[in-house]
Parts: structure tokens; C-alpha cells; sequence
């Protein structure tokens, strides 16, 4: 006979109790661990689904502290790709910068540099070595565009330095020549480097910014399990992610623990495993040696796993249960799903969850995949789950298998067998990352104040959840007033 468990307890089910405090809101530190070998200065991390997080939205959450989670439901090479863009995107220095033959074509670099937002790529031969720079300067005033490179280049001797120049050293290079880009080279003139003042300039627009030990911002991207999420996972590392999420929706299965294992064992990387809801799902990964372990069965907001299958768990539950194992073994927990408000996020961090990710509540922004739509005068962009019949479909035009989706009876073959668990639809528009995630961490820094709490750790031991009732949500909700002006930090659901 079946067991009956507590009730489980999601975010409109419970309050943090306020506690005494001796901070300011803008004292409290919002640095988490997003895993056991990278912090966070913003713990938000954008979801892998195919309406949320490509290279744009990736960068975009790095250069606010955050990370991006690039999706699965493309090809390996374009998955890469988009990883490819984000580690090029912004970096003290490029380590391996995209460069052409004087032999390309004005077309050939106009292409280029629209694929990685540059304004010029450095030349060499075929053996490398530097021979010359084309940028924007160059090209502004060809009109024929089937003209070599090495027509309209800056030749050499161009200005340069060598690799393992400083930072200041490269600043009073670039601007004591006026120039854009400073190429580094090697004893034998082979290209290693290139540093670019919009490098700087970005350093200082975003301070906060998640970057590797290069410099680079930092991205993550979620894979599968099996044959071709091995060949996935090495395509990835390549183009140099820092971490793998092996994104399954029953994360508490032998298949995730075996791909951990052997992700952990043959590579580098930053291995994160789920999705799981349950204590022991949590304490399987982390036995399986993940850098942390993402909790949600069904919260998402698109998802309709409880009602189709039956089964998940409230997510504040759930967060709960998951770091009551892997709290204890130093493992980071992402609360996944679920969350329409930043004080969910608090009540996330409260319940035991390092970071939290996010669909819907960045699907809406400029930077996520696909158009605005217009809809009596109002903005929106479409948001799907990685489960629906659209992504399905999508997925198979985009040359990933079917048979490999998140969603275990995708396997079946055909469109017209699937069971979904996801739904399409579509969200208001927002407006660009950096002001909702203001909002966002705005709301966490205010509920931190509230709990007397001055880092995420504190938030940990510290707080209290108190369960309320129905009353007592429409209470928290703008109540007996007819609502005319909506806040940035409020919509109602
Ligand atoms: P939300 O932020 O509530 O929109 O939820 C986003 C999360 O929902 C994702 O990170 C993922 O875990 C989950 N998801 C994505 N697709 C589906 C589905 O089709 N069921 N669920």
C-alpha cells in the first residue's frame, strides 16, 4: 500500500518570518556558489530552454553576475557555436581570436564580424603568423566587397605586444596609439592574443561580471544522457564551457549518474546533475560526484508533468529535502522552476537552494531567442517548455534526434506518439536583462534585510519559514483596490 509523506509546501504557501537586522539592503552579499568550482555574484542562473537561453541571453547574464544555461534543442556544432560566442564575446584577453586569410573576401570578414558583434578580425597566414589587421576603418569605404583582404588591410609592422603583457601595459599601448586592437604575438610573430579596448570598457560597465581565470565570461550548457550527449558534452568542452548541466526531467535515474561519473572522470569541467525533488534523488548525485544538483519536478510554469504524470513535488519542499544531502556534503543547490516573483527567490534561498533558475521570468526580456510579438497594442514573446510538441518539432528540424529529447517517451519516434509535458505560450515582454535582473536581486537584497541576514550562508541557518493560508496569500497580494498601474517588480498572475 502506498505511503503517505507531509503535505509539501510551495512558494505561495509560506512566509519568512521577519528577524531582527543590523544591515542595509545594500549591505546584504548576493554572491552564491552555482557549484563546488564557481561563484556567482547574482545567484540567477537562466533556464536551458530554447526560448530563453542562446549566446545572447548567456552573455548577457554573465556580464550581470549571473550565468546562462545554453539549451539542448540544437545540433552539437550550433550548440557549440553558441558556447563559442559567449567565451569570444567579452574577454581581458582573447586566447584564440577569430581571425582571416588575406585571401578572404571584404564579404567573408563583413560575416564574421556580424557572427561575433566585432569590428575587425586580425590576419595571418597559413601558418599563422600575424600579417596584417582589417577593421571597420578599413572597410567603411569599399564598396566592392568581392575585394581580398590583403588589398585593404592595415599591413604590418602593425602595433603589438607579447603574449603575458599586462593589463596596464596593453591600456597604454592602445591608447598611446590611438588604436582599437592590440594583437599579441610570439618570438616567432605567430598570432597568441588579442586584447581589445572594448574589454575594457566592459570591465568597467559591468563590474560584476562572472568570468573565468582568462578573463572570459562564463556560460554553461545543458546535455543529455547517452552516445550522443557524450559526443554533445566533448563538443561543448572544446569550445570551452565551464559547466555541463546533465538535464534530465528524472534526474533520479541510473542513466544521470553514470553520465556524471563519467564527465567527472574524463574531464575538467563543472558537472551538474538533475532534475531531482527528493532527498535520496539529491544524495544519488551527489554520491555520483556532481558539483551540484538541480531540484524541480514540475514547477515550471509551462510544465504539465503533475498532471500528466501524476508525480513531483512542492518546490519549497523539495529545495528543502535536496539540501538536507547535499548541504551536508558541500554540494551548491539550484532551486529550478517555479518562481513568478523575487521574493520567491528569497523564499528559494531561505529553503536551502544556493541559486535559483529561471524561464518565464526571463523568457520576456530583449535578449532571450525570438521575435516580439504585438498583440492589441501590447508586447510579448513566445515561451514554450522543453517538453511541448513545439520544441519537439522544432528539435527535429534543428537536427537533433527526436528519440534524445528531456522527456523520456519522446522516444518514441514519431511526432504524433509524443506525450508531452510541456506547454506553448507566450509572455509580456520585459525589456533587457539588466533591468529585471535589478528587480530581482532589488527583492532579494530587501528580503535579506528583512530576515537580518548579510549572505546566502546566513540565509541557510538562519531564517524561518512560516506556512500560511489561503487568507493569508491574498493578504500579500495587492488586495481591495482596483489595480491601475502595474510595478516593474509586480504582475498579476
Ligand atoms: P519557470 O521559471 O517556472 O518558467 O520554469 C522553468 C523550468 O521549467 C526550466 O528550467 C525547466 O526545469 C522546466 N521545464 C522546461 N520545460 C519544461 C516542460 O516542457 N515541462 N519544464
Amino acid at each position: 500500500m502506498a505511503k503517505f509523506t507531509e503535505a509539501g509546501l510551495t512558494f505561495d504557501d509560506v512566509l519568512l518570518v521577519p528577524a531582527y537586522s543590523d544591515l542595509q539592503p545594500g549591505e546584504a552579499d548576493t554572491s552564491a556558489r552555482l557549484s563546488r568550482g564557481i561563484t556567482l555574484r547574482i545567484p540567477l542562473i537562466s533556464a536551458a530552454m530554447d526560448t530563453v537561453t542562446e549566446a545572447r541571453m548567456a552573455v548577457a547574464m554573465a556580464r550581470q553576475g549571473g550565468i546562462g544555461i545554453l539549451h539542448r534543442n540544437l545540433s552539437i556544432e550550433d550548440q557549440a557555436q553558441q558556447a563559442d560566442l559567449v567565451k569570444r564575446s567579452e574577454a581581458g584577453m582573447v586566447t584564440n581570436p577569430v581571425t582571416c586569410s588575406p585571401e578572404d573576401t571584404l564579404a567573408d570578414v563583413e560575416r564574421l564580424c556580424a557572427t561575433y558583434r566585432i569590428s575587425g578580425v586580425p590576419v595571418t597566414d597559413e601558418t599563422g603568423v600575424l600579417v596584417g589587421i582589417v577593421t571597420n576603418r578599413d572597410m567603411r569605404f569599399e564598396t566592392d566587397h568581392s575585394r581580398p583582404v590583403r588589398e585593404v588591410m592595415t599591413q604590418m609592422p602593425l602595433v603589438t605586444a607579447p603574449v603575458g603583457v599586462s593589463r596596464d601595459d596593453a591600456f597604454a599601448l592602445l591608447r598611446q596609439n590611438k588604436i582599437e586592437k592590440l594583437p599579441l604575438v610570439d618570438a616567432g610573430g605567430r598570432l597568441r592574443g588579442l586584447i581589445t579596448v572594448k574589454d575594457f570598457t566592459k570591465s568597467e560597465q559591468y563590474p560584476l561580471a562572472t568570468k573565468d581565470a582568462d578573463g572570459r565570461l562564463v556560460v554553461g550548457a545543458a546535455i543529455g544522457v547517452g552516445e550522443d550527449a557524450e559526443k554533445r558534452a566533448a563538443a561543448l568542452i572544446d569550445a570551452g564551457v565551464d559547466v555541463i548541466i546533465v538535464d534530465v526531467a528524472h534526474g533520479h535515474s541510473k542513466g544521470l549518474a553514470d553520465m556524471i561519473f563519467k564527465l567527472k572522470a574524463n574531464s575538467g569541467v563543472e558537472v551538474i546533475g538533475g532534475n531531482i525533488a527528493t532527498r535520496s534523488g539529491a544524495q544519488m548525485l551527489v554520491d555520483a560526484g556532481a558539483d551540484a544538483v538541480k531540484v524541480g519536478v514540475g514547477p515550471g510554469s509551462i510544465c504539465t508533468t503533475r498532471v500528466v504524470a501524476g508525480v513531483g513535488a512542492p518546490q519549497v519542499t523539495a529545495i528543502h529535502e535536496a539540501s538536507l544531502a547535499a548541504g551536508p556534503a558541500g554540494v551548491p543547490v539550484i532551486g529550478d522552476g517555479g518562481l513568478q516573483y523575487s521574493g520567491d527567490i528569497v523564499k528559494a534561498i531561505a529553503a536551502g537552494a544556493d541559486t535559483v533558475m529561471l524561464g518565464s521570468l526571463l523568457a520576456g526580456c530583449e535578449e532571450s531567442p525570438g521575435e516580439l510579438i504585438f498583440i492589441n497594442g501590447k508586447q510579448f514573446k513566445s515561451y514554450r517548455g522543453m517538453g511541448s510538441l513545439g520544441a519537439v518539432r522544432n528539435r527535429e528540424r534543428g537536427g537533433a534526434s527526436f528519440s534524445k529529447d528531456r522527456y523520456a517517451q519522446a522516444d518514441v519516434g514519431s511526432e504524433d506518439r509524443f506525450i508531452p509535458e510541456g506547454i506553448e505560450g507566450q509572455v509580456p515582454y520585459r525589456g533587457p536583462v539588466a533591468a529585471v535582473a535589478h528587480q530581482l536581486v532589488g527583492g532579494l537584497r530587501q528580503g535579506m534585510w528583512y530576515a537580518g541576514c548579510r549572505t546566502v550562508e546566513e540565509m541557510h541557518t538562519r531564517c524561518e519559514l512560516m506556512p500560511i493560508t489561503a487568507a493569508g496569500l491574498k493578504e500579500s497580494h495587492p488586495h481591495d483596490i482596483q489595480m491601475t498601474v502595474e510595478a516593474p517588480n509586480y504582475h498579476r498572475r
